[in-house]
């Protein structure tokens, strides 16, 4: 027997469950959400390592359902940092009166769907006993962070933390030396700030990465008054292109077809503008043409290099193994100019990998580093891992592990074949965080809003995916990436970054805009590829 039971079930209260929270309750559901957190905001409440920000610009990582909300809240820089957008989020939730909803401090740790009753019933962390007739997954993308199985973990006599896990209050990283395993965009902003505040920094640096200065401003009330008045415009662009942002270049000319002297200029306006959008949407080819690719590459490489004093320093940092944009471009601020430092070593763990780590800290390529603390940003299980946190059973018993042994699918990436009424956010097969994230979030949850309303309508309350549909979207996610260097490099985009889990590509890379016109067309066409029924 349950304790309670709801309509729907939101899991999590980041920027997709408070979204969720908010559009399921505006049509008429009794609306639950569990929080592992003791507060709002999910990846933005976890996240609270020294220098974490979002790399997306402020006015586009902002909610667009509610005119109101943008004209309200100021952002006080370009690139937002997490405790900005934790303020944000946290706005958001008094703003529209969504707390109320949230049950915090709560995890769900089992789902299983009884066909009998046709219901979800969910098992938490404080042993509450919940059946909901829909369960939405809004647990994010990136919540199950990643640390790497190191021998000798246990026996380190310093502290560690993982940069996922950062204690609210801080860390005294004063007179301490410091070692940062991890070189991707977490570590990329931590290594900079830690630099600041340790004795010594160590950073272990397993691959070298593309790193586009965000060239970071504070605004003032003339530019968020400028953003205020243009809010429609730039809703309207977010929704027509690729990646759910605003000022994207609509038509970019091929890198490869200009002469020298322009593509000189083109270029060092994207670095001067900085931010991966325009660098790496400034040209239509650096994206499918490995030379243009390689182009645009050396030229970041060229730029970067000019911030780093010694040259077998930049040599290591520079020397990158992939194309660009092939596994996601770094935002940075001060990155570089960081190793310039005297307080700051780069090791390299490709030639000298991470061996064990010991009492007095880390041994690589036969040398042992003495260490106070180990930071890991070793990055994330994403898309599916949190997913997979849960225990969760379908139809038949089906585990949800099982269905994914060989690759985690669903159709749309909103609901797996054999899990029927469990809507997910930022699923395996969705454009999810390849855009902003923001973005697919809202598109995502009005659809299932107009879904759940358009079962409640026609007398229908029970929803699966059509497995053929799933398979076929599925093929569609891989078509459609095929030729395109995005993704085409291992990295948690692609589940490599986890040893032992099924390769695949977690997003569909065909743009937001198509991504949302398919959606649309399904539903227009009586939610076909899903099975619609009444139990
Ligand atoms: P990422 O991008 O997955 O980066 C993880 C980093 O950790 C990356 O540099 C890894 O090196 C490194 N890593 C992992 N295991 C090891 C071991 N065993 N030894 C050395 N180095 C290791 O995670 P982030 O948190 O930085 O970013 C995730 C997303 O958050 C990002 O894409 C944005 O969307 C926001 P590797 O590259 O695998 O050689």
């Amino acid at each position: 027997m349950a304790d309670e039971e709801f309509d729907a079930v939101v899991i999590g209260a980041g920027i997709a469950g408070l979204y969720s929270i908010y559009r399921l309750r505006e049509i008429g559901l009794s609306v639950k959400a569990y929080e592992k957190g003791d507060g709002v905001g999910g990846t933005w409440y976890w996240n609270r390592y020294p220098g974490a920000r979002c790399d997306v610009q402020s006015w586009d990582y902002s909610y667009t359902f509610s005119e109101e909300l943008d004209q309200e809240w100021d952002w006080t820089e370009r690139y937002p940092t997490q405790p900005e957008i934790e303020r944000y989020l946290n706005f958001v939730a008094d703003r529209f009166d969504l707390r109320w909803y949230i049950e915090f401090g709560t995890r769900v740790d089992r789902a299983r769907f009884d066909e009998e009753q046709n219901k979800w019933l969910l098992r938490t962390s404080t042993g509450g006993k919940i059946a909901t007739r829909y369960l939405v997954s809004a647990v994010g993308a990136l919540s199950e962070s990643f640390t790497p199985k190191i021998s000798g973990v246990g026996t380190f006599a310093g502290e560690q933390y993982h940069t996922n896990a950062w204690p609210a209050e801080g860390i005294d990283l004063a007179n301490k030396r410091v070692g940062v395993i991890g070189t991707g965009s977490t570590g990329i902003q931590a290594i900079p700030q830690i630099a600041k505040q340790a004795e010594h920094l160590y950073v272990f640096q397993r691959t070298s990465q593309h790193v586009i200065p965000a060239q970071n401003h504070l605004l003032d009330d003339a530019q968020r008054d400028e953003l205020r008045a243009a809010f429609r415009q730039r809703l309207d662009e977010k929704l027509s292109n690729a990646v759910g942002m605003s000022g994207f270049p609509i038509d970019p000319p091929a890198l490869l077809g200009l002469d020298a002297e322009t593509s000189r200029e083109l270029l060092e306006d994207a670095w001067r503008i900085g931010g991966p959008v325009a660098l790496n949407r400034a040209f239509s080819d650096t994206g499918t043409n490995l030379e243009a690719n390689k182009m645009l590459a050396d030229f970041v490489a060229e730029k970067n290099r000019e911030a780093i004093n010694d040259p077998e320093v930049a040599e290591k940092l520079l020397a990158v193994d992939h194309p660009i944009g092939s596994r996601r471009v770094i935002v940075g601020i001060d990155y570089f100019e960081t190793y310039n430092r005297d307080n700051v070593t780069l090791l390299d763990a490709a030639t000298s990998p991470i061996e064990e780590i010991t009492p007095a800290g880390i041994r690589a390529g036969g040398n042992e580093i003495d260490l106070d603390v180990i930071v890991y940003a070793t990055g994330f299980d994403g898309v599916s891992g949190p997913l997979l946190a849960m225990e969760i059973q379908g139809i038949a018993g089906l585990s949800l592990r099982d269905k994914w042994a060989a690759r985690p699918t669903a159709f749309l990436g909103l609901v797996a074949s054999g899990f029927p009424n469990l809507f997910m956010i930022t699923g395996p097969g969705s454009p999810s965080v390849f855009s902003n994230v923001i973005i697919a979030i809202e598109q995502h949850v009005d659809w299932i809003k107009d879904c759940v309303a358009y079962m409640a309508e026609h007398g229908l309350n029970h929803i699966d995916s059509d497995l053929d549909a799933e398979n076929d979207w599925t093929q569609h996610v891989d078509q459609v990436a095929k030729n395109l260097i995005v993704g085409s490099t291992k990295s948690w985009w692609t589940g490599q970054n986890i040893p032992g889990k099924p390769a695949g590509l977690a997003f569909y890379l065909g743009g937001l805009q198509n991504y949302r016109a398919k959606c649309d067309e399904v539903a227009k066409g009586g939610y076909k590829g899903f099975v619609l029924r009444s139990c």
